[in-house]
């Protein structure tokens, strides 16, 4: 069998570096390149504790690019600072210097590349908004058919949305971050044939980040890559926190313990409900996932981490 090509391209935020420390324990995968995206953060110090990362993990093989998009609803200040504390993490700062590559071309130019030069199609996994991806579209729309599929944090099906009203305002609450961030990117995407698997609030509900998780992962800390998730985690624990990307990442690695089902949906991208994922028939047709096995989900990061 050979090994699944993946392009990851996320945004910088706690949740985000968690995936990436999930995706690189997964050995039966082939990790492409990674593009940050400057939604959910501030780009530079977010490029460079991703280049840290796969440092750690030895795979500074692994070229890291940063994402010259922008977005219409930028996301709020106060939740883009994490990636100075992250970047400044004692465990990802022992050695001086920076071995994994920085790409010299934009994160969307980069991606464009990496996904001609592929010899097979490439999973995308996309851990925040998709602008990254309308723009390497746009770039080079032959690329379409290197996409093998998008396995995307995104979307509030049959729920509400994160987008608070109050902070927003003029919004409706109906909309989710990554499609708020910048509806006009997804309804590009929605606009290709490229299979869509969607990790939705609607399933992200179901894995809240309680103290009592990340006291367990604590007491396994021996093992550094539980060291290093504990410490993202600390970072979020005052708040409502979720295993968002982190629940899409695993998907890649255990597919087995999610259920998918089929939707048909538009992107909403003006007005008050702006990032909505709506559900209307004849819609572009989507996979989400529907249902999951928590205690294997649960299981599998402890079992990832302890090394
Ligand atoms: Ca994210």
């Amino acid at each position: 069998m050979t090994e699944e090509l993946v392009l990851l391209d996320h945004d910088g935020g706690v949740d985000d570096y968690l995936s990436l420390i999930l995706l690189m324990t997964m050995d039966h995968l082939r990790v492409l390149g990674i593009v940050v995206t400057p939604a959910d953060c501030y780009v530079k110090p977010a490029v460079s504790a991703t280049r840290k990362i796969l440092d750690l993990f030895g795979r500074s093989d692994v070229p890291v690019a940063e994402s010259t998009v922008r977005g219409l609803n930028p996301f709020p200040r106060i939740f883009r600072r994490d990636a100075f504390t992250v970047d400044h993490f004692p465990i990802l700062n022992e050695r001086e210097g920076i071995r994994a590559p920085l790409a010299p071309s934009s994160g969307q130019a980069f991606m464009a590349r990496v996904l001609r030069g592929a010899t097979e199609p490439v999973t995308l996994l996309a851990t925040g908004p998709l602008t990254t991806i309308a723009a390497a579209l746009d770039l080079a729309p032959d690329i379409e058919a290197k996409i093998k599929k998008i396995v995307w944090m995104g979307g509030a099906l049959n729920v509400p949305g994160n987008v608070n009203k109050i902070i927003e305002g003029g919004q409706d609450g109906s909309a989710e971050w990554n499609v708020y961030w910048d509806p006009v990117a997804a309804d590009r995407v929605w606009k290709t044939n490229i299979p869509l698997i969607l990790c939705p609030l609607d399933i992200t509900n179901l894995v809240p980040i309680t103290s009592g998780f990340v006291l367990k992962l604590c007491r396994q800390r021996r093992y550094p890559l539980s060291d290093l998730a504990g410490m993202c985690y600390s970072l979020v624990t005052h708040q409502d926190y979720y295993a968002w990307d982190v629940l899409t990442t695993a998907y890649l690695g255990q597919p087995e313990i999610f259920s998918l089902r089929g939707w048909e949906t538009t992107i909403v991208t003006e007005g008050a409900s702006q990032g909505r994922t709506m559900v209307v028939p004849r819609g572009r047709k989507v996979l989400a996932m529907d249902t999951v096995d928590l205690d294997a989900f649960y299981g599998y990061l402890f079992q990832q981490w302890s090394r």
